[in-house]
């Protein structure tokens, strides 16, 4: 393996000039799918590339696709990738680690005039939060062919604007046909976004997958009514409803510990005010496990729990699920590759399943994959507080790098 060194200070000046675009007053990033804060994150990635050579394509639902060419064009590209967007209130590293950090690769292989066997590509995967369109990965589950691309663009935002309206709005709507572009393999490098590497001082996460999850919408109705002039033996309320659930909900992720979360991220009454008993009130519900035969059993207890939450308080809840993420293992000789990266530069490591979602869990689907970890302070992630060391981001990049190679070597026979 040529002893290729990635330069962590250009990437690191990268990560935080690109924080800058939707940078908020706490040091964090807001830069929702398909805002103008993402088109000019996306223009800025593109110029990047291709002052590389590189050639920048997008397909119909904004994804990007920057190729470097190898010596062999017939072996479908080497890539790497993640996401540029972020949650409305999330940090500078969740996604963007791992597009700067293969866009690092690329220019260490461009400053030292490597010819790869394979061509290299690094890719920016649109709506990988799912935050302001429902759900997450929606870009690399269109390009997987597991969410339709119509009903990917027909999707709409709080504010009723559609997907399709969004990404015309900021002119990433690509001519390349959605998952027309094929792969040899795919590394994501991403922020662990939880406490284990830096808990037990360990470098680089060797992830070995994905573990499934579930979202769920849901309604709940009562009556409204007057705060002042209702007893409280007579309210039908729908806000105490689901505030109870939300309590079920984490006594039933914990008593299938030590890996299953559930969540009420989002519990909106549809008329909020302070003298109303609230009659109706949405919600979503996050339930995630390693295992899926786990999470079928949380997904019954929470809708028994449910059940019976509104026949006590006189309401009525639906919880649809709108989403179903099964636990995939990454492909061996991928997690081969970046377990051997690591060892070259001598990188403590710790094998870790990935609690949150990722491209790279769909890109398994339709091509060998795996990911690459470093640790996040305090495990903190979707938080502007989010942040990793200059020397973790550093040598995250150089795994990416060394693995991606290692890969391309043994297509080449070498
Ligand atoms: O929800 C997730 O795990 C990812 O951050 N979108
Ligand atoms: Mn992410
Ligand atoms: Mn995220």
């Amino acid at each position: 393996m040529r002893n290729l060194k990635i330069d962590g200070r250009r990437l690191w000046d990268d990560i935080h000039d690109t924080g800058k675009i939707g940078g908020t007053a706490k040091g964090g990033v807001r830069r929702l799918t398909l805002s103008d804060e993402d088109r000019q994150v996306r223009d800025w990635f593109r110029t990047q590339c291709e002052a590389l050579g590189c050639t920048v394509t997008v397909d119909g639902v904004g994804n990007m696709f920057a190729l470097r060419p190898g010596k062999n064009p017939n072996l479908p590209p080497v890539a790497m990738g993640s996401h540029l967007d972020t949650q409305p209130s999330g940090g500078k590293f969740d996604g963007v680690l791992g597009v700067l950090s293969g866009l690092e690769a690329l220019r260490t292989l461009h400053d030292n005039g490597v010819e790869t066997e394979a061509p290299f590509m690094l890719v920016n995967w649109t709506n990988e939060e799912g935050s302001r369109f429902l759900p997450a990965v929606m870009g690399s589950g269109a390009h997987a062919g597991a969410l339709a691309v119509a009903a990917v663009l027909a999707k709409t935002d709080r504010d009723g604007v559609t997907f399709g309206t969004a990404l015309d709005a900021i002119g990433y709507r690509g001519t390349m046909p959605v998952g027309a572009q094929k792969f040899s393999a795919y590394f994501e490098l991403h922020i662990e976004q939880g406490p284990y590497l830096e808990a037990e001082g360990k470098t680089i996460g060797v992830v070995t997958g994905v573990q499934g999850m579930r979202w769920f919408n849901g309604r709940c109705t009562g009556v409204d009514g007057h705060a002042g002039a209702t007893p409280m033996h007579r309210r039908a309320d729908a806000l105490l409803t689901v505030a109870r659930l939300v309590d079920r909900i984490d006594a039933i992720a914990r008593s299938h510990g030590p890996h299953a979360v559930g969540t009420i991220g989002e519990l909106t009454p549809a008329a909020p005010s302070i003298n109303v008993v609230q009659g109706e009130v949405s919600f979503t519900i996050d339930l995630r496990d390693p295992n899926d035969a786990v999470l079928e059993v949380m997904e019954a207890e929470v809708r028994a729990a449910a059940a019976e939450l509104a026949a006590r308080n006189g309401t009525t809840i639906e919880i649809e699920r709108i989403w179903r993420a099964p636990p995939i293992p990454f492909a061996a000789e991928c997690v081969a590759a970046v377990r051997e990266a690591a060892a070259d530069s001598q990188f403590s490591t710790r094998d870790c399943i990935s609690g949150a979602s990722h491209d790279a869990a769909y890109m398994q689907s339709v091509c060998p994959s795996a990911m690459i970890f470093i640790p996040s302070a305090e495990g903190l992630s979707h938080n502007e507080l989010e942040s990793s060391s200059f020397e973790d981001c550093a040598a995250g990049a150089q795994v990416l790098l060394d693995a991606v190679l290692r890969y391309d070597a043994r297509l080449g026979g070498r």
